[in-house]
């Protein structure tokens, strides 16, 4: 059953048992024996406070007590560790944990552990047991065989941390260095050259968990994991799975996620990937939750990698797909002398994270009378820290980390200069690419402005009204010209962007007396000033609802106008885009009617300057194809048969038959061109409906429907996207989202996966200023005027979505057309679809 079809709406329950003789207490009656009895009822709510409190006080001091300064409370504590060995080696049938050789081994190493902690006298009183959950190849060096093992102990609670001391110091210090440490040597007992453990991450010890199930997989033959179910179920509640991947020895374990879709709280559902065959925290590469975004990509140091998926009981989400397969560990040796003029370096396996473990060296050597310089266009290295103590980009002297320094620029004062790159054995990242250069010292940036942080901009761009540096450097001490305003910080903009509604300046200057009424006054939409004490006073004071719009309550007004929403009973109301917002304003509840539309199904989360989106992000996109060519036009989702475009991707040019329906096919539910999978809907289409008015020259009213010829279902990936009404109102400056599989470039050509932007609503006024006054009543225009971001060829007809204050999704526009893509100050236009409802409901009946 289709859900928006169906028909059903929700109706009270009928019980027959209800008692309809009770009678409740009007609420006047109520109101009435408070006031009576209002003082002793105070005093008795006031003793009642003090004893509760009291109460308290000494509940949570017995609890204090009991926990933390008893000592005969005992707590388990689990440490998760790994063992080098130097004098075995690893055996294949070490991977079996039923096999008498793991066994025998498993022995030894617990027998070991034991000998290990008896030298430490919290270590050996608190012990419990340990377990060996598994085997690897010796990760080089001396150790040829690594043991990974579960330790128990039982504790008092007070203890806890002296027990936490305790093993980490079994750990070889910095000092002491890794290799040749003898733990211990008795005569049976193993060579250990070392031990590694922490205590386990406390979400996988939750009492709810069912024991945690394993698989082994092998990856010299490249293959697929899945979470169980997916993708036709949701993942089971309550779970601790994990997956031991294993490469050929020297081989690294590579994990490519396709799709990744869990619960958004990491404290309930969550993956965590090691480079380590158990879950040390020491050796974990990421933690992902929700629906995550950036690189999904990860490589192991060595031949293991451990994969866990831990679930709690409720809201489970489809889970996730990953390709796996093994690299030579010899593959991208990173690092090496660079000699040429210019020439770019980047982390190793860039854009998939860089592994872990992992140091590379460039020594750049350019002609002795040259300096080098290095500019960071992507860099994307962990946590910001102050020393740059874990993963790091060291620039000469100079230690970087961090995600915020892009477009960095750092410059050497002689011909040489040394790029290092350090990975940790933990948490890793996407890295980072730079491009360097050498330059003469005496002429940093030939032809070109040099700004303050050394950046290098076309002179074009100086004094333009745009911070392009960065440090603002190209705006400081500029003449105005006659088309610009002059802010008080100094800085020059163009004159029309004055009262747009956003500061330009940078200091609200050029938003400064734009307000036609005087100080005290509010001005309603429809151009009159009235006192601003009438604001939210219950009466329609403007005459257009627009004094009462964004007040706690709504008005049911005497008249409608342009600004108010009109409810099914004709009625209006003077609040603002009330529409699906989760509160019934109408008193017949329509604004929150057929509401369904505009949810993700997982709340999360071509187009130049866009970036991929993720399966199921955008469920009402569709991609248009023209039989024998493939992708021509965006469209969008409006119910399970229609479908809303531009009119101007379905008129006939020259042979191309654009207007006739039996060109056409719909792909719904797609997220890779020429990649359908089970998600995907081919639907052929019965009839499309341009709009009567369409003019080919002005593409005013570029809109058209398409029936498709049977319906689809609705599911995670298909999915109708809202239709405002026709008041409704996008404010200029709020953010809305472009997608589509269009040129990624000007020029370009498409996209495969599809794309995703975040543009902002531009000023009707502003923009029909810099369109040459060619943009309509009937159109909208989005973008960022600094250039870089903008719907492009191919993305027509697809969706300007704007998230609305409940978080459904309407839609604001439809890709129309442009003067170029991404141009500067040249914005996108899209169809302005409030202007379209009407029309929409009579052809399609949506
Ligand atoms: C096009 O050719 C097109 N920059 C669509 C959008 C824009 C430009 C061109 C907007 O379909």
């Amino acid at each position: 059953m289709d859900l928006l079809d169906s028909g059903q709406k929700f109706s009270p329950r009928q019980d027959s048992d209800w008692d309809t003789t009770l009678q409740f207490l009007p609420a006047a009656d109520t109101k009435h024996l408070e006031k009576k009895s209002g003082r002793r009822k105070k005093l008795w709510i006031g003793l009642g406070l003090v004893l509760s409190a009291a109460a308290v006080s000494l509940l949570t001091g017995l609890l204090v007590w009991h926990f933390h300064l008893r000592s005969d409370v005992r707590v388990k504590r689990v440490y998760i560790g790994s063992m080098g060995i130097g004098d075995q080696r690893f055996l294949p049938a070490y991977e079996d944990p039923s096999s008498p050789q793991f066994s025998s081994m498993a022995t030894l190493v617990s027998r070991q552990l034991k000998l290990i902690y008896s030298k430490n006298s919290v270590l050996t009183k608190y012990f419990k047991g340990s377990s060996v959950q598994a085997f690897s190849e010796g990760e080089g060096g001396s150790d040829s065989l690594v043991a990974y093992y579960q330790s128990e102990f039982d504790i008092p609670v007070p203890q806890q941390g002296a027990l936490d001391e305790a093993i980490e110091s079994l750990e070889p210090s910095s000092q002491q260095g890794r290799q040749g440490r003898v733990l211990l040597k008795p005569v049976d007992a193993l060579s250990v050259n070392n031990v590694i453990s922490r205590v386990i991450d406390p979400r996988m010890t939750r009492t709810s968990l069912q024991v945690g199930e394993s698989f082994n997989v092998h990856v010299s033959k490249a293959g697929v994991v899945q979470s169980p179910g997916f993708p036709d179920s949701s993942y089971p509640s309550n779970v601790y799975l994990m997956w031991r991947f294993r490469a050929d020895p020297g081989h690294r374990v590579r994990l490519d996620f396709h799709t990744l879709i869990l619960e958004d709280d990491c404290q309930q559902d969550f993956i965590k990937i090691y480079d380590s065959l158990a879950p040390i925290e020491h050796r974990a590469l990421t933690e992902q939750c929700g629906y995550p975004h950036g690189s999904l990509s990860f490589l192991s140091s060595g031949n293991v990698m451990l994969l866990t998926l831990v679930t709690d009981e409720e809201k489970n989400f489809p889970g996730f797909r990953a390709n796996y397969s093994q690299i030579p560990l010899t593959e991208q040796k990173c690092g090496g002398t660079l000699s040429g003029d210019k020439g770019s370096v980047s982390s190793p396996f860039f854009p998939s994270n860089y592994p872990p473990r992992t140091s590379c060296v460039w020594n750049i050597e350019v002609p002795v009378e040259k300096f080098v310089k290095v500019q960071f266009s992507k860099f994307l290295l962990g946590n910001q820290s102050n020393q740059c103590p874990e993963d790091y980009v060291k620039v000469d002297d100079k230690r970087l980390c961090g995600r915020k320094l892009k477009n960095t620029v750092i410059t050497s004062q002689s011909n040489t200069m040394t790029i290092k790159f350090n990975s940790d054995s933990s948490y890793v990242d996407q890295g980072f690419t730079a491009e360097y250069e050498a330059f003469v010292p005496t002429n940093p940036c030939p032809g070109r402005f040099q700004c303050t942080n050394n950046l290098c901009i076309n002179t074009t761009l100086q004094c333009d009204g745009w911070n392009d540096c960065g440090d603002g450097s190209d705006e400081n001490n500029c003449e105005c010209n006659e088309a610009q305003m002059k802010c008080k910080n100094g800085r020059c903009k163009p004159k029309f962007w004055e009262c747009d509604g956003s500061d330009d300046c940078g200091d609200g200057t050029d938003e400064e007396n734009c307000e036609k009424c005087k100080p005290g006054e509010f001005s309603c939409r429809n151009g009159l000033c009235i006192s601003e004490t009438l604001k939210c006073n219950g009466k329609d004071d403007c005459a257009d609802g627009s004094d009462e719009s964004k007040c706690e309550r709504s008005l049911v007004l005497q008249q409608c106008s342009e600004f108010t929403f009109r409810c099914r009973d004709g009625r209006c109301i003077s609040k603002l885009n009330p529409e699906c917002d989760g509160e019934p304003d109408c008193e017949d509840g329509s604004d929150e009617d057929n509401c369904q539309c505009g949810s993700r199904p997982y709340r999360s989360s071509r187009i130049v300057g866009g970036q991929m989106s993720r399966e199921g992000e955008w469920p009402w996109q569709v991609s248009l194809h023209i039989r024998g060519t493939g992708h021509v036009c965006g469209a969008s989702v409006l119910n399970n048969r229609w479908l809303l475009t531009a009119a101007h991707c379905v008129q006939d040019n020259g042979p191309n038959k654009y207007s006739q329906a039996d060109q056409w096919e719909a792909m719904l539910g797609l997220h890779v061109q020429s990649q359908t999978n089970e998600w995907t809907v081919r639907r052929n289409i019965k009839q499309i409906i341009a709009h009567q008015d369409y003019n080919s020259m002005t593409y005013n009213n570029d809109i058209a429907l398409m029936e498709l010829d049977k319906n689809v279902t609705l599911n995670q990936n298909i999915w109708p996207i809202c239709l405002p009404s026709p008041t409704y109102d996008f404010p200029e400056g709020q953010v809305a989202w472009i997608t589509g599989w269009g040129a990624t470039r000007e020029g370009g050509s498409v996209a495969m996966i599809l794309q995703k932007a975040e543009v902002r609503i531009v000023n009707a006024t502003v923009c029909k200023n810099l369109m040459n006054d060619e943009v309509t009543d009937m159109m909208l225009c989005a973008g960022v005027l600094k250039g870089g971001v903008d719907a492009c060829q191919g993305d027509s007809g697809g969706p300007l979505s704007v998230t609305g204050p409940s978080g459904r999704v309407l839609l604001a526009g439809l890709v129309s057309w442009g003067d170029g893509c991404a141009r500067r100050n040249r914005p996108g236009i899209y169809t302005r679809v409030t202007k379209y409802r009407s029309w929409i409901k009579e052809k399609s009946g949506v």
